[in-house]
């Protein structure tokens, strides 16, 4: 679903677990840091409105979304991360990069996911144009980074 139809910054908590012990690796590119570090700056935050101690949060930056899978695996395989979340800014451009960087993204956090057993989040805004990431990185369509943080939270309830 076209995420300008389906804003889930303003998700339910009510079934959110207790996160105040729980730690959380934040992977985030620097390639379109300008809108990544909003990105971040929204996962931290809703991490901390849910519970979450500043101190248990492990921010890393990658260079860009390419890198997102090697940083969630360095993070996910140590034991006491309960959760990873995963942010980049991925823009069509003139050639198909987006699309290998998308689909190499989505399959790796799959399976660092999968292998080390534990939520690790997909947060890449991929988009036509700047103005569509800026709109979805505390713009007109919320903040994709309070949107995988919910996520990493919904999935340790399970
Ligand atoms: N990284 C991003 O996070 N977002 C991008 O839009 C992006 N565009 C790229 C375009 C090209 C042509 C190349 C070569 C790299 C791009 N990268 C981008 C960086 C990529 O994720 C990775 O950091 C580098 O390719 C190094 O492995």
């Amino acid at each position: 679903m076209a995420t300008s139809l389906k804003n889930l910054s303003d998700y339910t908590a009510s079934t959110f677990v207790d996160i105040s012990e729980k730690r959380f690796g934040l992977v985030v590119a620097e390639w379109n840091r300008d809108i990544t570090d909003v990105l971040a700056q929204g996962a931290f935050d809703t991490l901390i409105k849910h519970g979450a101690k500043e101190e248990n949060i492990y921010r890393n930056t990658v260079p860009g979304s390419f890198e997102l899978t090697l940083g969630a695996q360095f993070l996910a395989q140590h034991e006491e991360i309960d959760a990873v979340i995963c942010l980049g800014v991925v823009i069509r451009g003139d050639t198909k990069h987006d699309d290998y960087i998308n689909h190499a993204v989505a399959q790796g956090l799959t399976t660092v996911g999968l292998k080390f057993n534990k939520p690790v989040i997909f947060g890449l805004v991929t988009t036509n144009t700047l103005e569509q990431a800026q709109d979805r990185a505390g713009g007109k369509h919320g903040n994709k980074g309070v949107e995988a943080a919910a996520a990493a939270i919904h999935m340790l309830g399970f």
